[in-house]
């Protein structure tokens, strides 16, 4: 065991992450089968705890496995898995794999789910680009098909991202852009998209992007604070065109986009509504959440 070595919940265990290991016939290994979620928790507190359950869950039912414990339970022991790490500020990988089978494809071959919990100390994910903004670009790449591997699956297998997370870097870009196949802007590479235009606030509906909790929290905040706001399909017009652009995730939060394809947006500066919002942001993750040691 390692001196920085966090404690990772496997099956039942809580194990060093040094010696944190899972079968290499476990399907989630050999076929991306499984799913899994991202989970903050900010200052003492997870938020959205069961929000990000029911959509694990969801996704679980979607590709017909059956995790093998309630809601409830799986919250404990997320719950006690920070903390044993003593977290307070944090990033958690709750993971449900088909678990152990043969070389072959085939689930029922599977015996068990495997369930894993992994925390982490946390911060911001692009640092200061959130002042600045990020540079974004849209990719050849499609967002995988709704009636192939549908996007609002949070599944093991982040291919169809990472493919355009390679092409976003190849172009110098922050973050990737996705397109589905009619050519409506679905969303970014692990975030979701909203656009201002005349002070309308616009996201696409989530038939073809992952029904993010953060994109749920601030179409909250926008309804609350009394902006215009509609889900409609939008395409790249409507990007190149917009007064100001931002993405919304877990990891991300809410973060300004400032350059798509090489066009400015708006004047090329985090724009007014995407910081009010972003405020408003902060102050629910700093408020809500279920306590970790309470
Ligand atoms: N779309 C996709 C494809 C995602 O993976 C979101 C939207 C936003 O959803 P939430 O519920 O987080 O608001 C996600 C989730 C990363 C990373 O390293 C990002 C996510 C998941 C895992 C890793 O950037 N984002």
């Amino acid at each position: 065991m390692l001196d920085d070595d966090l404690l990772v919940y496997i099956d039942g265990k809580f194990v060093p992450e040094s010696e944190a290991k899972i079968s290499v016939f476990d399907h989630g290994f050999l076929y991306g089968d499984g799913v899994f979620e991202g989970i903050r928790a900010y200052n003492g507190r997870v938020f959205k705890l069961m929000e990000h359950l029911d959509r694990l869950y969801d996704s679980a039912k979607a590709i017909d496995l059956e995790i093998p414990i309630t809601k409830e339970e799986f919250a404990e022991i997320i719950l006690e898995t920070l903390r044993k790490n003593k977290l307070k500020d944090a990033y958690i990988r709750p993971i449900v794999s088909r678990g152990i089978g043969d070389l072959g494809l085939d689930p029922r071959k599977c015996g068990k789910p495997s369930i894993i919990v992994i925390t982490r100390e946390w911060g911001k994910l692009y640092g200061d680009l959130y002042e600045k903004g990020l540079v974004a670009v849209t990719v050849a790449t499609r967002r995988n098909a709704i009636d192939a591997l549908p996007p609002n699956i949070k599944s093991l297998n982040y291919l169809n991202n990472i493919l355009a997370k390679i092409e976003a870097n190849a172009k110098g870009g922050d973050e990737a852009i996705f397109l589905d196949h009619n050519g409506y802007i679905s969303e970014g590479s692990g975030d979701n998209v909203f656009v201002v235009k005349n002070g309308m606030i616009t996201t696409p509906p989530i038939i073809n992007n992952l029904g993010g909790i953060t994109r749920a929290v601030v179409i909250e905040i926008i309804q609350k604070l009394g902006i215009p706001f509609q889900e409609t399909n939008i395409g790249l017009y409507d990007l190149y065109t917009a007064d100001e652009v931002f993405v919304t995730g877990t990891a991300a939060e809410i973060a300004p986009i400032v350059a798509i394809d090489g066009r400015k947006v708006g004047d090329g500066k985090p724009g007014k509504i995407t910081k009010k919002l972003i405020e408003e942001f902060r102050k629910i993750t700093e408020s809500e959440g279920v306590p970790i040691y309470e």
